[in-house]
């Protein structure tokens, strides 16, 4: 079996290499934009660009109303699949993240997107893959949903009339689960992940029926069926006595910016360990009047992780989950715990996008343009991603996985090294010291990885202006006649 891993040797551009923009010319300025874009992810589109009449093609192209973003996303998508073929099972991590575009200049198609306070943005919908192995490797995007909302003085969240709606915002999250499904049936086997908002009974219904895999955090306190007749389901699950306990490491949540909702949905923790405690049970859920799906009932196992002792002053840990997996050992109850836990691998990518590729400090004059932009990001935020995985985690992957050849000589060169870094974490690392990045500081973050990136294209313009200009490339240069 070929490893998934060795498709990460091309070059991002490659996951462009056979968008179809319908016209020869318009692919070929595409491949340019996206070796631009890769080769620095943090810069603007001005920096980006070698001449003034490349940046004047790449907003043109973008704001093409001919080009989607699905036609440049599907190469991608389809180079993800491919991966996660190799992979044989993998995890695929549904979620949906705000973009929010500040200033005054009007942008065409992009709507209100909180409350009151007059922010707009729009909204996308990603399903990424990941393999189940201990790095949780990244393996690309495989769906992808976005949209704006109309421009209404009515609240944003009016619900029970908006049930009826076949438009109705929910409806991607099945959507999205049918698409993936269709794209690699028959190729391998995938588990869905999600948060609370993928709680929907429609939801379940749909992946049931398509007989596929999920692991979804519980949201409504549901009524029961079967045995449990007119039981709820929190109430049942509550009462189960744990059937295992362990350690496990909790990520920081700072408040950042996140909206006032989200932080008292999930407040604020520092990073600890907690002892968690689990329990497994089979329920059979009702289905609710506002349901679309005909069926009466869905039978489902359920999986309650909670901490029986948090720390003075923080927030307890409680996950309730439904699956498809099997959950009568500690052991299977545990793994399902370990791929909702792979969830955030999806909050990472997000953060990719608005931080490291500074998406929301885009200058694009409309959401057409914005999506197209957005679609062209997503396998670059995709890239850093793995970048930072392979720094954090210490996989072994060679340098080639992440940075051409050119890039490596010329790092090599910048730091004086004798033969060009091998590998992946090395070359993660040295682009990071190019972004400022101190070791003694500890991982570098999307910043400095962004910066780094940004650097390293400015170098590698001058590079190119050298090699054009007559120079050698140092590496084939030797002591004795290196000073003519
Ligand atoms: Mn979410």
């Amino acid at each position: 079996m070929p490893s998934p891993r060795a498709d990460l040797l091309k070059g991002v551009e490659v996951e462009f290499a056979n968008a179809d923009l319908g016209d020869v010319r318009r692919s070929r300025r595409l491949d340019q934009i996206v070796r631009a874009a890769a080769r620095a992810p943090d810069a603007g589109f001005p920096q980006m660009v070698a001449s003034d009449a490349e940046l004047e093609g790449v907003y043109r192209l973008l704001s093409n109303e001919d080009v989607s973003a699905e036609e440049i996303l599907t190469p991608h998508i389809e180079a993800t699949l491919s991966r996660a073929e190799a992979a044989g099972t993998c995890l695929v991590l549904h979620d949906t993240t705000t973009f929010i575009f500040s200033g005054d200049a009007p942008r065409r198609g992009v709507g209100p997107v909180r409350g009151k306070d007059g922010q707009r943005g729009f909204f996308a919908h990603v399903s990424f893959a990941v393999m189940r192995d201990r790095d949780r490797t990244p393996l690309g995007v495989c769906g992808f949903h976005r949209w704006s909302r109309p421009n209404r003085d009515e609240p944003l969240h009016k619900s029970g009339d908006r049930q009826s709606d076949p438009t109705r915002e929910s409806l991607r999250w099945e959507q999205q689960i049918v698409d993936v499904e269709r794209r690699v049936a028959g190729r391998f086997s995938c588990i869905h992940v999600t948060d609370r908002e993928g709680d929907i009974y429609d939801v379940l219904a749909t992946i049931q029926r398509l007989d596929s895999r999920f692991v979804i955090r519980a949201h409504h306190d549901r009524l029961l069926a079967g045995h449990d007749e007119d039981a709820r389901l929190m109430e049942r699950v509550r009462a189960l006595v744990p059937t295992g306990s362990k350690a496990i490491e909790l990520n920081a949540r700072p408040d950042g910016d996140r909206p006032f909702m989200q932080r008292k949905k999930h407040p604020a923790r520092r990073a600890r360990t907690a002892t968690i405690a689990v329990a497994s049970y089979p329920v059979v859920i009702k289905r609710p009047q506002a349901a679309h799906a005909d069926a009466d009932e869905i039978g489902v196992n359920i999986v309650r992780v909670w901490e029986p002792a948090p720390p003075n002053g923080e927030p307890a840990v409680e996950w309730i989950l439904y699956t498809s997996e099997p959950v009568d050992t500690p052991e299977q109850i545990f793994a399902v715990v370990d791929t909702y836990r792979c969830r955030w691998v999806i909050e990472e990518l997000f953060k990719a996008i608005k931080t490291g590729c500074a998406f929301e400090r885009r200058q694009l004059e409309s959401f057409h343009a914005l999506s197209n932009a957005l679609a062209l990001f997503l396998p670059i935020a995709w890239k850093m991603l793995l970048a930072r995985t392979v720094v954090r985690r210490d996989m072994a992957l060679p340098a080639t996985a992440l940075l051409t050849p050119a890039q490596l000589q010329i790092l090599a060169f910048k730091f004086e090294l004798s033969t060009p870094l091998a590998t992946a974490r090395d070359a993660a690392l040295a682009v990071a010291k190019l972004g400022g990045h101190l070791r003694r500081n500890g991982l570098p973050g999307w910043q400095t990885l962004g910066r780094g990136f940004e650097a390293l294209v400015l170098m590698q313009v001058g590079w190119q202006a050298a090699l054009a200009a007559g120079a050698r490339p140092p590496a084939a240069q030797d002591a004795t006649e290196g000073c003519d």
